[in-house]
């Protein structure tokens, strides 16, 4: 028990579960932020659908509770859905964060975490939702790419945006060397987003996303380096 509060009053410590498929450098910067008090909250619970996700062994290493859920075991995608959100519902996180996650989610999946459910992608949405986005904006000739944090709903990478933070595209820029410059950022504007939602600066309204009770711009925030 923290001095100086009655059980009542002891301001409630918020928590987020992370779904990853691979390394996990996004999880490790929001575990970072979490340590600086930068997160508002705390990495309670890691699932991995991968056998091998490098996400898994960072957690375990930081004492985070995992588990592996394969979907190769399942029949179904209804099936590996339901196990996920049973073994999300044991932590009753405040929020499930995508982190490099690879399976799409079933539309049930969705409406049960339904506005507590943000993914980060690697593109400037509506541009490129889905796979590849970094050959894709090189082939179209991109001047700039970068990544957005957005809301999960029933639309893939369709789901309201909350964050942007944009990067140029060099001229000698391939796929790994444009992704490893939006990553970076990628590590900056997740941690801000969570921040945003676990200390409540977040909501809809009539259907509309708000940040500070202001109607957000419908590509999101724009990051400016220091959010
Ligand atoms: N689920 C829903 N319902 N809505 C979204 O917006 C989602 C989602 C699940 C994941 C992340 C997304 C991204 O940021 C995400 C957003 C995987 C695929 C995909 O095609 C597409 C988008 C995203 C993640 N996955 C293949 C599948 O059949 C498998 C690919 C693989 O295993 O390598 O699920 O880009
Ligand atoms: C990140 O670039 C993330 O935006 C992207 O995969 C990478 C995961 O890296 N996500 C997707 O493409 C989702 N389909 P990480 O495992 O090191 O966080």
């Amino acid at each position: 028990m923290r001095r100086g509060f009655t059980s009542t009053e002891m301001p409630e410590t918020k928590s987020i579960a992370v779904l990853l498929s691979g390394r996990g450098s996004n999880f490790e910067s929001l575990l970072k932020a979490s340590r600086t008090d930068a997160l508002g909250g705390t990495v309670s619970l890691v699932i991995a659908n991968r056998p091998g996700a490098g996400g898994l062994e960072i957690a375990q290493n930081a004492g985070i509770a995992t588990a592996l859920i394969d979907h190769k075991r399942y029949a179904s995608r209804e099936a590996f859905d339901r196990d996920l959100a049973a073994a999300i519902e044991t932590a009753s996180p405040d929020l499930v964060v995508l982190a490099g996650f690879m399976r799409i989610l079933t539309p049930e999946f969705v409406a049960r975490f339904e506005n507590r459910l943000m993914n980060i992608h690697p593109s400037l949405l509506p541009l490129y939702p889905g796979l590849n986005t970094h050959q894709r904006a090189l082939d179209n000739g991109d001047t700039h790419a970068g990544a957005t944090v957005h809301y999960v709903n029933g639309e893939l990478d369709g789901g309201p945006p909350v964050l942007q933070a944009k990067v140029p595209v060099h001229p000698d820029d391939d796929a790994a060397s444009l992704a490893a410059r939006v990553l970076r950022v990628e590590h900056q504007i997740y941690p801000e987003a969570v921040n945003w939602h676990l200390t409540g600066r977040l909501s809809f309204e009539d259907g509309v996303l708000h940040k500070d009770r202001q109607p957000v711009p419908l590509a999101g925030c724009l990051w400016d380096g220091d959010a």
